[in-house]
């Protein structure tokens, strides 16, 4: 906020938050259009079901009847509903001339050549598109440690970010491809399903032994930090290509994995999960990778499919 002061007069330079149209209110279109209407920004809702506005509205929204009419209410636009089909179900039939020179803030997760085909939607209607990937859940919407990763054309973005900013507290720039956040998004919630079935998989195992959940969560966290801590070191051996064994080998990961998948038979647990970490892992050694360090993995991941036996 910037003050001008001329004698004891107070003038208050800072702008006026910007209107905003929020399109979906579902759990997370809620919690975006609640966050905007606390910061101050005027703020239109649209719903396909209107009741789930009537909280929103008695907050200080405006409700909109259609989306042309929430779209007409305001320069940006934030879309936040199940996938892209719905998006394009609803805004489709919005006559061109009305989505032309708007900003369309698509928070809609998706793949990445659906972000795309729909920036160029975009573009054949003269509508500015961001394509956004939400880094939380609707509870964390307006906090300092929420992130939301966007990408489009980069004046969009910085004309934008306060509006955004009533959002997040960081709002991560990935980009002029609009499906990099999409790309993003998948990377991420690939890494979030990983992590939340190895934690599945030991609450089930020290479960066998009556250890509860909270036990075991409390314990794991411990090494959690660990884990993390070695991402930086193995993502330098990817982008180099080199794999020296600096903490371990992939055989005696292979010999670890070997003896997970045997406690979880053995126990009782399913181990399909260890299964086909370890099969992932026998593959890269029967390439010859074995004396290298874990992240030579990557070429594992890198290709469609098995290599044919
Ligand atoms: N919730 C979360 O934690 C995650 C965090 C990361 C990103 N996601 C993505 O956000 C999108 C919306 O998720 P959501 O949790 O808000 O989902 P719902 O509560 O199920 O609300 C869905 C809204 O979509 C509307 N909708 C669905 N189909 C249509 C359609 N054909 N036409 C118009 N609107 C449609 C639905 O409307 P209604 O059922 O209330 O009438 C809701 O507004 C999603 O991409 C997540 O992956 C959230």
């Amino acid at each position: 906020m910037t003050t001008d002061t001329h004698a004891d007069t107070h003038i208050d330079t800072a702008p006026a938050p910007a209107p905003v149209a929020v399109l979906g209110l579902g759990l997370m279109g809620h919690a975006l259009a609640a966050a905007l209407l606390r910061a101050g920004h005027p703020t239109t809702v649209w719903n396909r079901t209107a009741a789930k506005a009537d909280g929103l509205v008695a907050a200080g929204a405006v409700r909109a009847e259609t989306p042309a009419a929430a779209v007409a209410a305001a320069p940006l636009v934030i879309a936040c509903v199940t996938d892209y089909d719905a998006l394009h179900a609803f805004l489709d039939p919005v006559d061109p001339a009305a989505l032309g020179g708007r900003t369309l803030v698509n928070l809609t997760s998706g793949t990445s050549a659906q972000a795309r085909d729909t920036a160029a939607w975009a573009a054949g209607r003269g509508l500015t598109y961001l394509d956004g990937a939400i880094m939380a859940t609707p509870q964390a919407i307006g906090t300092a440690e929420t992130a939301i990763a966007l990408s489009g054309p980069r004046d969009a973005y910085d004309r934008h970010t306060p509006a955004l900013r009533s959002l997040a507290g960081d709002t991560p720039y990935l980009g002029a491809d609009q499906g990099l956040t999409s790309l993003y998004e998948m990377a991420m919630v690939g890494v979030m399903w990983s992590l939340l079935n190895g934690w599945l998989q030991g609450a089930a195992l020290v479960g066998t032994a009556g250890v509860s959940a909270a036990e075991f969560t409390a314990v794991a966290a411990k090494g959690l930090p660990a884990v993390l801590d070695w991402l930086p070191g193995y993502a330098k051996q990817i982008d180099t290509g080199t794999f020296p064994p600096d903490d371990a080998t992939l055989d005696t990961h292979r010999v670890s994995m070997a003896h997970l998948v045997q406690e979880s038979e053995s126990l009782g647990v399913n181990a399909e999960f260890p299964a086909l970490i370890k099969s992932l892992a026998d593959r890269a050694a029967a390439a010859g990778h074995g004396g290298e360090g874990y992240p030579v993995m990557i070429e594992e991941f890198r290709r469609p499919a098995a290599r044919p036996a």
